[in-house]
């Protein structure tokens, strides 16, 4: 007999704070950097939870994680949910878990009331949705929607030194239950919930966002080139100093359109000299810097500038310079079906919503390329995220989950 399956509320909680203990911080975060090793005790733990309930796991060669509870119609595609398991250095509890976790509960929920849906519904982890500590974000959402790169991304060190290559196989061999698949299987279509990272909702009140459309990244990394010498002894005439270089782009990069177009982002979220010693004129200066914007011919125009900007700098200080461009994230507009379907199961279950525009990259944002998708957003205190004192209250989180749930028992019906 199908009950009306229902959120189990104490059971997503205690698993939100279950994986907020993989990698915790001090100040209350998680550093859960991708292809890590508590990224991989989070996975296994996942994969546990999964096996123990009967659902099926897979990866696949990018390691994400796939969770499969069957449906009726083998031949339909699965719908697919999820989000990512991989945080930042100084990431919060909720970025990336609480979609992943939310999907999962939805599944149990789905069991737990014996509900069988036509469509198979599958769990996804995507692997190195943030990108710091290996860049691009977004890596195993882009290899899905066949917009990915593994072979070139298999030789790249992390921030912390190892190469890709070795991660990944360390991860998939922490699997072995885990049956192996081909990257990007077909699936019907892709919802995403993820915390809104941003003020908008907690501002307004509105406990669920619907996001219509995410805006456009680009992370280009910065190098000047000079001469390393001596501080004490070598005149300021005699020096090709690129810190000096980097220090005037730098400040002069927010003069383009940041003052008078209230959309644009830029921040310069790291810098290194070498060699890095207090006494030695730098050899060479790196710094990133991420560009936002929601019209992809704006940021092609911030990025002219920034690279202008940069070459002025460079000839000035007499300089080398270097730019490589680390992603190109052109921004994407989501399914008008699936959006509706989010804002139908809110009405169903009486929450307010209100359609917006994600200022964060997700990896909806590439599965929208292969499959109809779109994301449900809930708010998260003062809108900080990427920061520890990330925070999501309770009922939230609970509201999150139950249209989450609605919308796969619609998508899942054939
Ligand atoms: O940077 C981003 O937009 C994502 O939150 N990683
Ligand atoms: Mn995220
Ligand atoms: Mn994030
Ligand atoms: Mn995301």
């Amino acid at each position: 007999m199908n009950m009306k399956p229902e959120v189990n509320a104490a059971r997503l909680l205690a698993s939100v704070a279950d994986f907020a203990a993989i990698g915790a911080t001090p100040a209350g975060g998680v550093n859960r950097q991708a292809l890590g090793v508590e990224d991989r005790v989070a996975r296994r733990l996942l994969a546990e939870r999964a096996l123990a309930r009967g659902f099926s796991v897979f990866q696949d060669e990018i390691a994400n994680l796939f969770i499969r509870r069957e449906g009726r119609d083998a031949s339909l595609p699965p719908l697919l949910i999820g989000s990512h398991l991989d945080s930042q250095p100084n990431g919060g509890r909720f970025d990336g878990a609480l979609g992943t976790l939310s999907a999962f509960e939805a599944l149990e929920a789905l069991a737990d009331a014996g509900v069988e849906t036509d469509h198979a519904v599958e769990v996804v982890a995507f692997t190195n949705e943030e990108g710091s500590r290996y860049a691009p974000g977004c890596m195993g959402s882009m290899a899905f929607a066949g917009a990915g790169a593994l072979a070139e991304w298999q030789s790249i060190h992390a921030t912390d030194g190892p190469v890709l290559a070795e991660e990944l196989a360390t991860t998939l061999a922490a699997l072995p239950e885990a049956k192996m698949r081909p990257i990007g299987h077909a699936i019907s279509a892709f919802v995403e919930l993820h915390i809104e990272q941003g003020p908008i909702l907690e501002r307004e009140d509105v406990p669920i966002g619907v996001v219509t459309a995410v805006q456009g990244t680009k992370w280009l990394e910065v190098t000047f080139s000079g001469k390393a010498a001596h501080a004490g002894t070598t005149p300021l005439e005699f020096r090709k100093d690129p810190m000096s270089a980097a220090v005037a782009a730098i400040a002069s990069l927010q003069s383009a359109i940041m003052p008078t177009d209230p959309d644009a982002r830029l921040t310069v979220g790291r810098i290194a000299a070498e060699p890095g010693s207090i006494n030695v004129i730098p050899n060479s200066v790196t710094f990133t810097v991420d560009i936002r914007h929601p019209d992809a011919a704006t940021l092609a125009v911030i990025e002219r500038h920034v690279r202008d900007e940069c070459e002025a700098a460079s000839a000035r200080w007499d300089c080398e310079l270097a730019i490589k461009q680390r992603v190109d994230m052109p921004p994407g507009r989501f399914a008008q079906s699936i959006v509706e379907a989010i804002e139908n199961s809110c009405e169903r279950l009486g929450l307010k919503s209100r359609r917006m525009v994600s200022g964060a990259f997700h990896d909806a944002l590439f599965v929208n390329r292969v499959a109809p998708t779109a994301m449900i957003f809930v708010p998260c205190r003062d809108g900080i995220s990427h920061n520890e004192a990330e925070f999501v209250a309770d009922h939230h989180m609970i509201s999150g989950a139950r249209v989450l749930l609605d919308v796969v028992e619609r998508l899942g019906a054939n």
